[in-house]
């Protein structure tokens, strides 16, 4: 009887691997996480890395997009990421802080002049280095896309120059980079996760900052009033993947992942700036009042400390902020 059992079963199991030849090549799925919903700056990465890699390896690789928070916020996401239950995440600079300190180098105030000089050095060794040490984090880090260059909104007045900042609840993300910042410029910052909206619209904090494309697609010309171009951090996206996870793939799957996460990070660096203009001009049109020429010197000379701060002491993360400054001078 036992006998027959295991004939039959093997027989079944031989029946399966004739009848579906591909099953055995189909077989990876993976999970990708964004904190933000459709249309935002990681959701197109996202979607655009889906959709090519579902396609150069034809169907072998099916990509389910995670997205608005559902599985967390981006603190949670990355900690999923390290144990291997989500393969790949889009998450915004700031929350890195607390897993590998030395993400804060690229997060730096006033670090890169414009697009070009960010993917420059990103896309360069300096930026190799940062994906290089959050190995020791658990995460395969594997390019950067872009949230893009930080405006300052708010409810209560016009900001012109650094002095206006004083005594503004500023919502900042999880990043102790993020909090100094504000703190030198004189507000009350704020760590709060993604999403801020009602905490916008009830008064809770009476401002933010965020790329353009956020005030948009999130709608903050409903609720915030004041706009000032402020570019104060240059937002990349890191672009990681569970170490764990990695660890297990062929090179030549690696290779793949790597290259289609790239070719989808180039795409969608470029959909952005393309739309900064329109953005600008659609969210004046709302309505809000927008400083376009805000007195950058008195911005920067208020955090020019920051480098010299316990954030950066560790000497590999001070040794790649020399570094970092001296290339983007
Ligand atoms: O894209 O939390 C934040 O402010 C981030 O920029 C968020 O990812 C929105």
């Amino acid at each position: 009887m036992k006998k027959v059992i295991i004939l039959a079963s093997l027989m079944v199991v031989a029946a399966g691997i004739a009848l579906c030849p591909a099953a055995a090549s189909a077989a990876m799925k993976i999970k990708l996480a964004v904190v933000t919903k459709p249309g935002s700056a990681q959701n197109i990465v996202a979607d655009k890395f889906k959709e090519l890699i579902e396609e150069r390896s034809k169907g072998g690789i099916t990509v389910q997009v995670f997205h608005s928070a559902s599985l967390g916020n981006e603190t949670e996401i990355l900690q999923q990421i390290q144990m291997n239950t989500v393969q790949l995440g889009i998450i915004t600079g700031g929350p890195f802080d607390t897993f590998d300190p030395i993400v804060r180098v690229i997060n730096y105030p006033f670090l890169f002049r414009d697009n070009d000089q960010a993917d420059k050095i990103l896309d360069g060794p300096l930026g190799q280095e940062i994906l290089t040490s959050l190995e020791s984090s658990g995460f395969k880090g594997l390019c950067f896309s872009e949230n893009g260059f930080r405006n300052l909104t708010n409810n209560k007045r016009p900001v012109k120059t650094a002095g206006d900042v004083k005594g503004l609840k500023i919502r900042v993300m999880a990043s102790a980079l993020h909090k100094s910042i504000w703190q030198a410029l004189g507000a009350n910052p704020t760590p709060m996760p993604w999403p801020i909206y009602t905490e916008l619209e009830q008064g809770v904090i009476d401002g933010q900052e965020n790329p353009l494309w956020v005030m948009e697609v999130y709608k903050f010309y409903e609720i915030q009033d004041y706009m000032t171009l402020t570019r104060h951090v240059y937002s990349p996206h890191i672009d990681v993947a569970s170490l764990n996870w990695w660890n297990t793939l062929k090179p030549k799957e690696q290779e793949l992942i790597r290259k289609t996460m790239y070719d989808a990070a180039v795409y969608q660096r470029k959909d952005n700036r393309d739309k900064n203009a329109a953005r600008l001009a659609m969210l004046k049109e709302k309505g809000m009042t927008v400083e376009d020429n805000p007195d950058i010197a008195a911005f920067r000379a208020k955090v020019a400390g920051l480098k010299d701060m316990e954030l950066f002491a560790e000497p590999r993360v001070q040794e790649l902020l020399v570094k970092i400054l001296e290339a983007t001078r």
